[in-house]
């Protein structure tokens, strides 16, 4: 996945037509679009390849079971045409190495979630986040899904792993988050849906978007 805006799309709608459409409109200013449960649930694991024409596709089906089925989820995951998988980090090693395997043999990435961007997220699994980001650098992962509604969570998790693994980061927007603090805390990404799909303008928010992590916090840069 190449670096130049910082800002992958997370895409969860729920209609075929109108996901492309915004992923076409806006692909110039996102890195990659996030599909998830919503828009595969609704249109089917085809969407995938549809959408590969804009852009990497990370396919966030946050998967957290035992070995072997992650194994098989991987597959088809990859299978589809996905160019990277967002998998949960509290189901353990083993779970974790059955994913990268997978993602290997594909030569494709793993992204593990650290801890949680919504509120609810502080609960169980804030205070294990730290421990999941060792084992996925550990573990030889891609990344890690660290919250944008925390950027002193991205900061010390950045602290942790150093420059072993890439971050991306969901809560810019509709959950609070900025998306050039989160930046500056430490994250590759930032990984924007609401904010972007809602709009009346998708491609003008995302644009926005893009030029507020250029200019900084501050908007200096
Ligand atoms: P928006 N997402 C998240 N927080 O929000 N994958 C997490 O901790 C996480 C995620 C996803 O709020 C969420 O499912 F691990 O509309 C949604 O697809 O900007 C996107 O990131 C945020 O969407």
């Amino acid at each position: 996945m190449e670096k130049k805006s910082c800002m992958i799309l997370a895409l969860d709608v729920s209609d075929r037509e109108e996901a492309l459409k915004i992923a076409e409109d806006v692909s110039e200013f996102v890195d990659a679009v996030k599909v998830g449960y919503p828009l595969v649930l609704a249109t089917g694991l085809g969407i995938i390849r549809e959408l590969s024409e804009f852009a990497p596709i990370i396919a966030d089906f946050k998967v957290a079971d035992i070995p072997n089925t992650n194994h098989l989820i991987c597959e088809q995951v990859f299978e589809a045409g996905a160019d990277a998988v967002i998998v949960q980090g509290f189901t353990g090693r083993d779970s974790l190495d059955a994913c990268i395997e997978v993602a290997s043999e594909y030569g494709k990435d793993v992204f593990v979630v650290s801890e949680m961007s919504h509120p609810g997220g502080a609960e169980f699994l804030q205070p294990v986040g730290e421990a999941i980001a060792r084992m996925a650098a550990q573990a030889g992962a891609f990344g890690l899904v660290a919250p944008a509604t925390r950027p002193e969570r991205v900061k010390a998790i950045r602290k942790i792993i150093g420059d072993k693994l890439t971050i991306i980061s969901p809560g810019v927007g509709a959950q609070g988050g900025k998306a050039s603090d989160v930046i500056a805390a430490g994250a590759d990404w930032v990984i924007v849906g609401r904010s972007i799909y809602r709009a009346d303008s998708p491609r003008k928010a995302a644009r926005e978007i893009a030029a507020e992590i250029e200019a900084g916090p501050n908007g200096e840069n």
